[in-house]
């Protein structure tokens, strides 16, 4: 039996500073999300988007986060849009927006299962605090806010906490840490491939083990899949490119090995920058991993 998908846009650009995020979603769906995606579903439903505005941007003078308000306030509103979609029978793919919307994605999801796993693809760990964090981006916490750590209007929404158990946790791609996640990592026991191992084991062995690892101890997977995780070279339409990321190829063999497991319960793609993009090619790309993590199939 076929799923239904339920498309959510999240043009949130709030958790960090560069505007343009907030066109990710509009990016997306030019780049022929419905049409690639609509053989692969018995219904497809796109909720349209969250609506953010166009609010002033505010530092919370005491935690220092920047927007701390309205990113609670924006992800409570897309957390109530997941939740209701999950209890309607229908597959979220949440479409970004920066990062930080990962925390309203998580929110609305988690609650519907006992232990849920979390795949982070991502050249960041997304681990910071208010304390850790070199720059008060909230896109750069929301993994950390999902495990129960950071501010209280960030960790409780949804009305509880934490979402996802540290050691339900695997990031791929990781390439750039700070101090304060990578003590994170090690305290809370976060299973991470970085580009060192996908490297050295091929992304096929990562996927094998990272799909053993989950299938043991988890009823649901979110796949969080952040753009700036591939290379920049064949992802430019990012707002924090790192060098030396995951391959376009190596990319669609991950999303191959996922759909072919059966775990993942739901999906965001965040990070999508038209503006620093070229051709829309970042979205394009984003587009045709869908197509594999959904299913498309050349023969
Ligand atoms: N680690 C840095 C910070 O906290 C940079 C984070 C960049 N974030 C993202 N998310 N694009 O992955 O500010
Ligand atoms: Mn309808
Ligand atoms: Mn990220
Ligand atoms: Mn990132």
């Amino acid at each position: 039996m076929k799923k239904k998908l339920s498309i959510i846009g999240m043009p949130m650009d709030l958790g960090q500073m560069r505007r343009g995020v907030d066109m990710g979603p509009s990016a997306i769906r030019y780049a022929g999300i419905n049409e690639r995606l609509k053989p692969l579903f018995s219904e497809i439903h796109d909720m349209g988007d969250i609506p953010i505005g166009r609010p002033e941007v505010v530092v919370d003078k005491e935690s220092n986060l920047r927007n701390l308000d309205l990113v609670a306030e924006k992800n409570t509103l897309l957390s109530e849009k997941v939740d209701e979609a999950v209890n309607e029978g229908w597959f979220p793919l949440v479409l970004g927006g920066d990062h930080s919307i990962a925390i309203g994605t998580l929110a609305g999801v988690a609650k519907h299962y006992q232990s849920l796993g979390v795949i982070w693809y991502d050249a960041h760990g997304d681990l910071n605090t208010a304390e850790t964090s070199p720059s008060g981006n909230i896109h750069g916490m929301p993994l950390a806010v999902s495990i129960g750590l950071g501010h209280p209007l960030l960790t409780n929404i949804g009305g509880y906490a934490p979402k996802v158990k540290p050691e339900n946790v695997v990031i791929i791609g990781a390439r750039s840490l700070d101090e304060g996640e990578r003590i994170l990592i090690k305290e809370r026991g976060i299973k991470v491939y970085t580009m060192h191992e996908i490297d050295r084991l091929g992304m096929a062995k990562v996927m094998e083990e990272t799909i053993a690892y989950l299938k043991e101890r988890t009823d649901g997977v979110h796949l969080s899949l952040d753009l700036d995780g591939l290379d920049p070279s064949e992802c430019p339409g990012v707002g924090t490119p790192v060098m030396g990321g995951i391959s376009y190829r190596e990319s669609h063999l991950a999303m191959e090995m996922l759909e072919e497991s059966k775990l993942i319960t739901s999906a965001e793609f965040v990070e999508v920058n038209p503006i620093l993009d070229e051709k829309n090619k970042t979205a394009s790309i984003a587009v045709g991993l869908m197509g594999s993590l959904f299913g498309e199939k050349l023969l």
